[in-house]
């Protein structure tokens, strides 16, 4: 349906224009729910969630990756913070995005579709810019599911993605520019507006967005209704989410894939010791660590035991977005690399005894080797299985991807 103008157009009204080229059959718009005032809005919202899911990606990439230097170890809730504050941003950016695209998806159907050299080259961005923010959003949705059935290694995927998506961002920005700054100076149009113009996304002589605004003839819903009811289902979504790191609001936590308390000995367990393929490895009587260096020896389980007295206090926090303080004993990593000859100086290979799968080995140096603790117990119990039993690294500010379990080796250098 067209939107038909009035027989005599308000005093003062534009000029309007009708479809000329336009074949019949090409689809047109008349919603006025949409306007580049609720579209500037929308895009600044997407734009401050994607920004600071950003920057907090690029936090917890640096954990993986050091190339700056050493990871500090204090503050020693610092990973909790920003990768919860990633995986909350990352959610609340499903239906902020979805959103966005709703306001503008009648644009793909503008006539001509490709006008000039400028505009063809807008709308490649745009194409690049949904299809990676949408591959990198519903990606990163799966993966805190834990369910990969991509065939690539994800946490690279989504790191070089996230520079993709943020570049088309900035391209888009810069092209809407005009119109980002039209939107936001002009108010959301209200209920008894006089209709002046052609909503801007079916009126094939404005190529650009800067112009006036549609009113509503008689809209089913506001424009404050639906952003309203938007941002009702992200506090929603965000609430019943977020109780898996905010522990308060772990009762509220309907829709956590993780409860921060619910696993054994009160933490949740992402990796099992079966999915590991270390059952029977890990808990063999005769398990002994292997230490490397400069002087070679092995501790056993009773060795461990016996100098098992450091107590922490200490996160978990995992890169799938949940998080939980427990109490962990065990030994100083550092006091095991000074008996194998090392220093705090050292690098540091940890190597779980699983033999497939990512995250069997990890790296300490710097701040963190100095803090680390090889754990034997949590939560005042020995660690279970699926916990890393025997022995596991634990450290502040330390991502729960690096926390190896299952030790079998330390290889000092
Ligand atoms: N050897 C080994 N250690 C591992 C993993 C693994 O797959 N293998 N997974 C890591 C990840 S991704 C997480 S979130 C934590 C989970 O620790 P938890 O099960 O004790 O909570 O273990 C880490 N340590
Ligand atoms: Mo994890």
């Amino acid at each position: 349906m067209a939107l038909e103008p009035p027989a005599t157009a308000p005093a003062g009204a534009p000029a309007r224009t009708r479809a000329g080229s336009r074949p019949p059959w090409w689809p047109h718009f008349t919603s006025t729910l949409r306007s580049t005032a609720v579209t500037a809005r929308l895009g600044r919202a997407v734009g401050i969630a994607f920004g600071i899911c950003f920057v907090t990606g690029l936090l917890s990439y640096y954990q993986l990756d050091p190339w700056l230097g050493p990871v500090p170890a204090v503050p020693d809730w610092g990973y909790r913070l920003s990768q919860g504050i990633h995986v909350a941003t990352g959610f609340a950016s499903i239906p902020l995005l979805l959103l966005k695209l709703w306001s503008v998806y009648p644009n793909t159907f503008r006539w001509p579709p490709f006008p000039n050299v400028v505009r063809t080259l807008e709308r490649v961005a745009v194409f690049v810019l949904v299809a990676s923010a949408l591959l990198q959003v519903l990606t990163g949705l799966l993966h805190v599911l834990n369910w990969r059935p991509f065939p690539w290694d994800f946490l690279t995927v989504h790191y070089y993605l996230a520079w993709v998506v943020i570049g088309s961002v900035l391209l888009h920005v810069a092209f809407k520019l005009p119109d980002i700054a039209y939107g936001l100076k002009t108010r959301p149009v209200a209920e008894g507006d006089v209709l002046t113009e052609i909503p801007w996304y079916d009126n094939p002589e404005s190529h650009s967005n800067a112009g006036p605004l549609p009113a509503p003839p008689t809209p089913g819903i506001s424009r404050r209704g639906v952003l309203t009811a938007a941002a009702t289902g992200i506090g929603i979504l965000t609430v019943a989410t977020i109780g898996q790191t905010v522990t308060p609001l772990a009762p509220a936590g309907f829709l956590a894939v993780r409860q921060p308390a619910r696993g054994p000995q009160g933490v949740p367990v992402n990796r099992t010791a079966e999915e590991a393929g270390v059952v029977g490895v890990a808990d063999a009587p005769d398990w002994s660590l292997e230490v490397v260096g400069a002087q070679a020896f092995r501790l056993t389980l009773a060795d461990l035991e016996a100098v098992s007295t450091q107590q922490a206090r200490l996160p978990v926090a995992a890169g799938e977005g949940w998080s939980a303080v427990a109490e962990w004993r065990g030994l100083s990593l550092l006091d095991v690399v000074r008996l194998a000859g090392g220093s705090e100086g050292s690098r540091v290979r940890l190597s779980s005894l699983a033999t497939t799968g990512p995250f069997r080995t990890s790296q300490v140096f710097g701040p963190q080797l100095a803090a680390a603790l090889l754990a034997t117990h949590l939560n005042g119990e020995r660690l279970s299985l699926d916990h890393g039993y025997p022995l596991r690294l634990i450290a502040p500010n330390r991502s729960e991807i690096l926390c190896t379990k299952w030790l079998g080796r330390i290889e000092v250098r």
